[in-house]
């Protein structure tokens, strides 16, 4: 049966009468189960702080056997906290301040930072709020993106997502079986440590999207400068341009043949590793014109075009807004 308790430091005396059935009614219509199954236990009065204030605060878990989707565990958490605030008053899910910094927007994606889109993308997923820094600073790894939350730093676009997911108990996979998991971890490796250095290397071989995006020649000159030494550090760089594009049709076959007919990594609904997945088949289904990559995608895995086509309506409906097509006008967003 499912049950729903609350521990919170404002006094018995302080809650409204009604409170209980309210709470039955909210949780009955965010599990879809009738009110009559569904118990709620209320702890008044705890010796509790959130943030070291004597402000009402409150923590609550939800015991509910059957699946509950990452999207409808946000939704759900946000209607709760709706209802605390108005009932209780209590406001203890203030918005964390989470400062995105990356590059600025991107010719034809939002970003030409695969790993950008990434984490952007990411955060449209778990619904979070943040604000975009795109003044080009990088991170303490001398990388971007990186985030600030509530002012502190971090580094790497995977440990922002698993430092965000542990700071506000977010899990976009939790409809994974462990198994599809490790498939997720796999297939997240392959595009963003074997594929992401391919996107690179073709790019260099058509460099007219990232002359369009804004950044002056001698900037240009030093970054292909510094990517043909990384390349050649990973090794990838060492093998000859028919190889390397061998190592890229590799990687999309996987990946497409994975996909197959899904609309997702794993079906209808996206996971975690979809974010940076997407991050990079964007890249290379938009922002890479005139390169092998563009020509794979669309012409032998047409599933992932229409895979990030999926991706792009559902988390990024102001995409327009966000690229500043080809350099010809401002990003708004
Ligand atoms: N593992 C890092 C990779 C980030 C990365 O490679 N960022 C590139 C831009 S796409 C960068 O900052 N490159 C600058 C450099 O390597 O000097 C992450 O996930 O954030």
């Amino acid at each position: 049966m499912p049950c729903f308790l609350l521990f919170t430091n404002v006094a018995a005396s302080a809650i409204p009468k009604g409170f209980l059935s309210e709470t039955t009614k909210i949780i009955s219509k965010a599990i879809r189960k009738p009110e009559s199954y569904i118990t709620v236990r209320i702890h008044p009065g705890q010796m509790m702080t959130h943030g070291g204030t004597t402000e009402p605060c409150a923590n609550s878990e939800l015991q509910a056997i059957g699946h509950i989707s990452a999207e409808e565990n946000i939704q759900m958490s946000k209607e709760i906290s709706e209802f605390l605030k108005s009932k209780l008053g209590i406001d203890n899910t203030s918005v964390p301040k989470i400062i995105l910094y990356q590059l600025g927007r991107g010719p034809r994606c939002p970003s030409l930072s695969p790993f950008a889109v990434k984490l952007e993308t990411y955060m449209r997923m778990a619904q979070l709020e943040y604000t975009n820094d795109h003044g080009g600073k990088y991170s303490s790894k001398g990388k971007i993106p990186w985030i600030k939350y509530n002012g502190e730093p971090v580094a790497d676009s995977q440990f922002c997502v698993e430092y965000l997911n542990r700071k506000l108990n977010i899990d976009l996979s939790s409809h994974l079986t462990k198994e599809q998991r490790a498939v997720a971890h796999s297939f997240r490796k392959t595009a963003e440590e074997s594929l992401h250095w391919c996107i690179i290397l073709t790019l260099m071989e058509n460099m007219n999207i990232v002359k369009v995006s804004g950044f002056n020649a001698l900037s240009v000159r030093l970054a292909v400068y510094k990517y043909r030494k990384q390349t050649r550090v990973h090794g990838i760089g060492r093998h000859t341009n028919l190889e390397m594009l061998q190592i890229m049709e590799g990687d999309l076959r996987a990946l497409s043949d994975y996909i197959g007919k899904k609309t997702f990594l794993f079906g209808d609904h996206p996971c975690e590793a979809d974010a940076a997945l997407f991050g990079q088949l964007a890249q290379i289904c938009w922002q890479s014109p005139g390169t092998k990559g563009e020509q794979l995608m669309h012409e032998k895995f047409t599933n992932l075009v229409e895979y990030c086509e999926s991706m792009r309506a559902k988390f990024w409906p102001d995409w327009d807004d966000c690229i500043t097509a080809d350099g010809t006008k401002e990003a708004t967003k």
